[in-house]
């Protein structure tokens, strides 16, 4: 017997992304239920071959659902998740409303599955940031490796991570500068056809932006407490994919053929590095794909033990909905969860 599964969100980019990929990688669903707000009530999506008609969050009875894939913001996940929970449904949520609460565990599985374990005591996991995703499948192998003092990284970050009217932002604004119209800015706060900002989600006291301290607060709650880390996000005018330039210090010394060999055997990694014209993965590449992408490895002489690399991932997927449903995998491959049909029977 199987598991019932519903996708919150189910209309939204990493929604899809997320009934894509349950369908794709055959995952144990008996039942899979297409939720989101009323104003999407009868929408349709795709899930494998299935056509799922999309029903509302408000009216849904969660008592007989194993696991609750949620994509809705954190405003939603903040009133729903707990009472989800409270019935029994395990959620998966990828917002960043519980991520920094200590009775939530904050799951990579490529980094730290075994923290799963505290998911009982609200029943819900949380899914990290796009950009943090990525980032610790990398650093983790490297970690374990030569031990993290400093991580210095800039974020080179899609328009998809800010939502589908982001992405219609892009487009819109590139073709009203081919045509010559007027090009308008709304979801960005300034133009980012053919421009960069250096500027995701808000501004805090101290001058970062929030999507900065998040890549800082989930690399030590993921990976380890002790890596000082900082960040500069930025975005660029890419659909899919999220990059970023990254700079380690490390405790112990690593060469550049030492972090390639350790990269090449580490999970959801793919190393891409032929130090030539084109041998290196761009977020063009990666767009649609799974694996964590590394090229451009070279130890860096300004500092002792330091290395620097080019990390690429999709963000919809790593970044997001793959990483979601390789938790939901972790519950099933460990048994953490029994589907509520099978106590019935
Ligand atoms: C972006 N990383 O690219 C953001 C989207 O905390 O889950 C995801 C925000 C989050 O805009």
């Amino acid at each position: 017997m199987g598991y019932k599964v519903a996708i919150v969100g189910a209309t939204g980019n990493v929604g899809r992304e997320m009934l894509d990929i349950l369908a794709e990688r055959g995952f144990p669903a008996d039942e899979v239920v297409a939720l989101a707000s009323r104003r999407s009530v009868g929408t349709e999506v795709s899930f494998g071959d299935k056509t799922l008609k999309v029903k509302a969050l408000e009216h849904y009875d969660f008592s007989d659902t194993d696991i609750c894939l949620m994509s809705a913001g954190g405003e939603v996940s903040k009133e729903w998740s707990p009472k989800i929970g409270r019935q029994g449904c395990v959620v998966i949520d990828n917002s960043s409303a519980w991520r920094y609460d200590s009775d939530v565990p904050l799951i990579v599985p490529e980094v730290n599955a075994d923290a799963i374990k505290g998911f009982t005591k609200k029943n819900i996991i949380a899914n990290p940031n796009c950009s943090t995703a990525q980032l610790v499948v990398a650093l983790k192998p490297l970690h374990d490796k030569a031990t993290i003092k400093r991580v210095v990284v800039a974020t080179y970050q899609s328009v998809s991570g800010a939502g589908k009217d982001a992405m219609d932002e892009l487009f819109a604004q590139t073709r009203a500068v081919f045509v010559s119209d007027p090009v308008e800015a709304k979801k960005f706060p300034k133009r980012i056809a053919f421009n960069v900002i250096p500027h995701i989600d808000v501004f805090m006291e101290d001058g970062y932006t929030k999507e900065e301290w998040k890549v800082m607060a989930e690399t030590k709650k993921i990976l380890d407490p002790k890596i000082k880390l900082t960040c500069t996000a930025v975005r660029v005018p890419v659909f899919i994919a999220h990059s970023e330039a990254v700079n380690v210090e490390f405790e112990n010394p690593i060469t550049a053929e030492e972090a390639t060999e350790v990269l090449r055997n580490a999970p959801g990694v793919l190393v891409v590095d032929k130090r030539e014209p084109g041998g290196y993965i761009t977020p063009y590449e990666a767009a649609g794909e799974d694996a964590t992408y590394i090229s451009r490895i070279r130890e860096d002489a300004t500092v002792e033990n330091g290395l620097s690399f080019w990390c690429v991932s999709d963000n919809l997927r790593k970044g997001a909905a793959l990483n979601a449903v390789q938790i939901a995998e972790v519950l099933v491959n460990r048994k953490l969860l029994q589907p509520k049909s099978a106590k019935a029977a």
